[in-house]
């Protein structure tokens, strides 16, 4: 199919050094060095698609229709919903449910992402709260729908994700329309010109290209929303175990997490000398409250400082200067906690689709 391999250079260019795991689809994410900044910029930003990348019409001729169970259903422009709304500004971390999969084990289905299919922007946009007060949301209204026009590569006639978020949900403040990214125009491969935003969601959650919001008075069962896609079993399941789709609840708020972007593995440091140990942690509704080390196998772990996040939804920096005075290998741990004492497991909860790895990172590295 060389007509979606077009679009493989188109994304050498926009994204240098990011390693693509699928060009037909066109996934890819960027080494762990390329995140090593407050606020990712585009030409680091993983990519994740269902499908294939959708023909887009211009921008100023792009619609959003708002049907379903309101009173009054709704169809706008761009530019009419720039001007009727409110636009906000919202940071906040956008990560695949996927990231860290190629750690499970043993193995499970879907792309190997490594630990880059995350990122931190700042989204713009209005809130999709007022668009539904502008449509009038009915009392059977529970879900919504979100549609685009990509489609499955292996059959044209499929949508390859129809994704919604419950009422609550898309009636929170941070919950968005958005149009920009970084503060340019929403990039086409990142769902331009309008995506939804919802922090603390998994990234499937971010419906990319959206051009129709279906109010729904059930949970919406569209593509990717059933069976195990995108969904995890309500008690953790040992592997082989066999699989109950009853018993799978759809994912929504990402646990607690962080990314220790230096030193790299594979590093050295020099015995009594201090170097930088630095990332970030995050996570989904629950808000992260410490961060901490350990350089001796998890055996003592100390706490490091957090800068505040750029809202309530953004990812926090922790630096810190470390010593190591004996020489030989060493592995840094990193692992965060929540307000409500969440923390980072050593063993992420196995699943079958491998979602929510957030295992605590180790980095390891020699002292000399
Ligand atoms: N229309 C559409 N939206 C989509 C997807 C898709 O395949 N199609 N993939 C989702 C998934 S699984 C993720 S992780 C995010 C990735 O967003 P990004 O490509 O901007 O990083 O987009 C989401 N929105
Ligand atoms: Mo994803």
């Amino acid at each position: 199919m060389p007509r979606r391999l077009i679009e493989l250079p188109l994304l050498r260019r926009l994204k240098p050094g990011l390693y693509v795991h699928d060009e037909e689809a066109l996934n890819a994410e960027p080494a762990i060095e390329l995140l090593d900044a407050p606020i990712t910029p585009v030409d680091a930003f993983f990519i994740r698609n269902n499908g294939a990348l959708p023909e887009i019409a211009a921008t100023e001729t792009w619609t959003l229709t708002l049907d379903g169970e309101v009173e009054r259903p709704a169809i706008w422009t761009l530019p009419e919903l720039q001007h009727e709304f409110e636009t906000v500004t919202v940071t906040a971390v956008l990560e695949c449910a996927g990231n860290g999969r190629v750690q499970f084990s043993p193995r499970t289905d879907g792309l190997q992402w490594r630990l880059g299919a995350v990122g931190c922007a700042r989204w713009t946009g209005v809130r999709l709260k007022d668009l539904l007060a502008h449509a009038g949301l009915l009392p059977s209204a529970v879900y919504t729908a979100h549609h685009s026009p990509d489609r499955t590569i292996a059959d044209e006639a499929k949508a390859a994700l129809s994704r919604g978020l419950p009422i609550a949900k898309a009636l929170s403040d941070e919950t968005l329309v958005a149009f920009a990214m970084n503060d340019e125009p929403l990039p086409r491969l990142h769902g331009g010109p309008l995506r939804i935003v919802a922090p603390g969601f998994p990234g499937s959650a971010w419906q990319k290209w959206l051009d129709r919001i279906t109010i729904r008075s059930c949970e919406h069962d569209g593509e990717k929303m059933r069976g195990t896609d995108y969904r995890m079993p309500v008690v953790p399941m040992r592997p082989g175990e066999p699989i109950d789709e009853s018993r799978f609840a759809v994912l929504t708020d990402m646990p607690v997490k962080s990314l220790v972007t230096a030193p790299l593995d594979g590093f050295t440091a020099a015995a009594g000398t201090p170097f930088e140990v630095r990332g970030f942690a995050w996570s989904g509704a629950v808000p992260v409250a410490a961060m901490e080390l350990s350089s001796d196998g998890g055996e003592t772990w100390r706490e490091v400082a957090l800068e505040p996040a750029e809202g309530a939804f953004g990812w926090r920096r922790f630096c810190k200067m470390l010593t190591i005075a004996r020489t030989g290998p060493v592995t840094i741990m990193a692992r965060a906690r929540d307000v409500e004492g969440g923390v980072q497991p050593l063993e992420p909860p196995w699943n079958p689709r491998g979602y929510c790895n957030n295992q605590v990172q180790r980095v390891a590295g020699t002292v000399r």
